[in-house]
Formats: structure tokens, C-alpha cells, sequence
């Protein structure tokens, strides 16, 4: 329970954290470590490793890869049951709560659950809430659901409430990758203060900017993906981004 005994305390203290979403398609194996070197001198908190399609077998080389250069946790962000890789340090176990699919609500999870049993992976359970976007994600269409409205903030805070009263620890509100829109502040600000639980937030955050009217809105955990990889130096913009957060809420307190 590191990881979520963590995130629990953070957002009581209300200190932000940055995870940067690594794409096992995408990862340049050849620059990789000094990427991570980076990665880990801006002070980034967590690695999320996967996506809702992952064509290649290098979920294992990018965990290690992560162990090797650095003491940050993989957490696995997994599409499917195929991608869960026992030597990450987490996985978020999402189900797919904005959506009315059964397969990503329970059924990949009855799969799973022995594997995850035999493992050594801490489970972070996780309501995974899909918001509109203004184009279709990969996301929406691999999980074959409809986002949620990105102008109903009741129905976002409906749904974690749901998902929070079910037991999930964490809520993780995703414009999905490459959004056109990042998720709304008034979503983000729905789902904050009508549930506890920690709160992630990502898809199409591609500035600093984006990324403090995330936190600012009550996200605990901004996560950036395709925007790094687009431009390197998005990396210390959000890291600076979330230092300066972290900064007023210690003044603050
Ligand atoms: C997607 O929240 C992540 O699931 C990150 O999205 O790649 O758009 O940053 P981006």
C-alpha cells in the first residue's frame, strides 16, 4: 500500500505529484536512459507505462530500463489483461467506470486477478472516467464506450461518487492521449470535492499552463504523455509547474 498510502497523504497535505506516461510504442530505446536521468533531476514522481494499445513486447525492457537509471515506480496503466509486466512496481487496476462495457468494469479483472495475486505488484484500484474530447481517442474507441459529457460536471461527480462508495481508492479523470481538449476545470473541480479520494489528471496537457489549471482545479496527479514526447522541454516546464504548486501550499499551510 506505498503508493496509495502516499497519494493519500499528499492530497490531505494538498502537494501536487507529476507522472509522465510513457508509451512502450513510443519509447526511443536508444535515448532512454538519459531521458530518464532527466526525468528523475526534475524531480518527476511517476512513471505510468502502457495505453489501450501496445503493439510491441516492451512493457518488460521499459520497466527495467526505469529500475536500472532510476528509483521512480513503473506503475503499469494497462489496456488489458495482456499487459500486465510482474516486475513494474504498481499497476492501476482501472475500471472503466464512465463507460457500461463489462469487460474493462470486471471482466479483464477476473482474468487478471490471479496473476495479479501471484505478483508482487501493489494494486492501486482505480476509477477510470473517460471524458469527451472533442475528437475520437484511441481510448474511447478500444474500450468501445462513450466518454462522459465534458459540460456535465454532476455527472463526473455522480460517477466517482459511485466509484469511490464501491471502494475504489483513486479516480483518474482522462481526456484520453493526444486529446484535442484537456478535461474541464469545472469536471476537474466536481470530482475533487465530491469524493476523497486521490485524483489523476490527464490527456492533452501539452503546457504548464494546462497542467496548473489542472492542480489548481483540485488534481493531485497531472500526467503527461504525448506532449513530451512532442517536445523535451515540456518536462521541466510541468516539473517547475508542480514545484512552484507544491511551494504555495507549504506557505499556505
Ligand atoms: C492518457 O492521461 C494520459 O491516458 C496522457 O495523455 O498523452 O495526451 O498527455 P497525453
Amino acid at each position: 500500500t506505498k503508493i496509495a498510502a502516499l497519494l493519500k497523504k499528499k492530497r490531505h497535505e494538498q502537494k501536487k505529484s507529476f507522472a509522465v506516461l510513457l508509451d512502450p510504442d513510443k519509447v526511443d530505446f536508444s535515448n532512454f536512459p538519459e531521458f530518464l536521468a532527466n526525468a528523475a533531476s526534475y524531480g518527476v514522481d511517476f512513471f505510468f507505462v502502457g495505453g489501450s494499445l501496445v503493439t510491441r513486447y516492451a512493457i518488460d525492457q521499459l520497466v527495467a530500463a526505469i529500475h536500472e537509471h532510476t528509483s521512480i515506480p513503473a506503475i503499469l496503466f494497462p489496456g488489458n489483461s495482456l499487459h500486465i509486466e510482474p516486475s513494474a512496481d504498481a499497476i492501476l487496476l482501472l475500471s472503466l467506470i464512465s463507460g457500461r462495457n463489462p469487460e474493462l468494469l470486471i471482466g479483464q479483472h477476473v482474468i487478471a486477478a490471479p496473476l495479479l495475486r501471484q505478483s508482487q505488484l501493489e494494486i492501486l484500484p482505480t476509477g477510470y472516467m473517460l471524458v469527451e474530447s472533442g475528437k475520437l481517442t484511441t481510448v474511447s474507441y478500444m474500450s468501445n464506450t462513450t466518454p462522459m459529457p465534458h459540460d456535465k460536471p454532476s455527472v463526473a461527480a455522480c460517477t466517482a461518487m459511485a466509484g469511490e462508495m464501491l471502494g475504489l481508492k483513486l479516480m483518474y479523470l482522462d481526456a484520453g492521449s493526444g486529446a484535442q481538449y484537456a478535461v474541464p476545470e469545472a469536471i476537474i473541480a466536481a470530482v475533487s470535492s465530491a469524493t476523497d479520494t486521490p485524483l489523476i489528471v490527464g490527456g492533452g496537457i501539452d503546457s504548464g499552463e494546462k497542467a496548473y489549471t489542472a492542480l489548481e482545479a483540485g488534481a493531485d496527479v497531472v500526467v503527461i504523455g504525448n506532449g513530451i514526447e512532442r517536445n523535451p522541454l515540456l518536462l521541466p516546464e510541468i516539473a517547475q509547474c508542480v514545484k512552484a504548486f507544491n511551494q504555495k501550499s507549504v506557505k499556505a499551510v
